[in-house]
């Protein structure tokens, strides 16, 4: 199994954050250094370290977090303005917590950023 990170304990409800959804699959919870004005992060319960280590199976899981970002987005009433879905990816991706997580970006215009 890989190394668990902090993400794990939040999980599993160890350490204080402010979690806005959660079922057997994936959370989601306030990012703790928020880059936009609403900034979540969508992670599968489930230890994956990064893109690099997804597997045919996961793509339920995957279209599962793109879809629940959506639905989130929605909700929060800024999906017809946008917004940006990001993954980070090992070092040179920026990728800082070995725990697969999707960032949702919203609720304000954003910076444009080089692809
Ligand atoms: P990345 O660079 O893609 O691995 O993004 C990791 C994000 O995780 C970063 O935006 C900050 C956030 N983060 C790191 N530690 C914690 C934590 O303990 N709690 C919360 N809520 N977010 C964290």
């Amino acid at each position: 199994m890989a190394d668990e990170t902090i993400f794990s304990k939040i999980i599993r409800h160890e350490i204080p954050s402010d979690i806005r959804y959660q079922d057997d699959d994936i959370t989601v919870f306030a990012d703790i250094a928020p880059k936009a004005k609403v900034h979540l992060l969508i992670v599968p319960n489930r230890v994956i370290p990064s893109v690099n280590e997804l597997e045919d199976g996961d793509a339920a899981l995957i279209g599962k977090m793109v879809l629940t970002a959506k639905r989130i987005a929605k909700e929060m009433g800024f999906a017809e303005n946008g917004y940006r879905l990001v993954i980070n990816c090992g070092k040179d991706g920026g990728q800082e917590v070995p725990h697969l997580h999707l960032h949702l970006l919203g609720g304000e215009k954003l910076r444009i950023v080089g692809a």
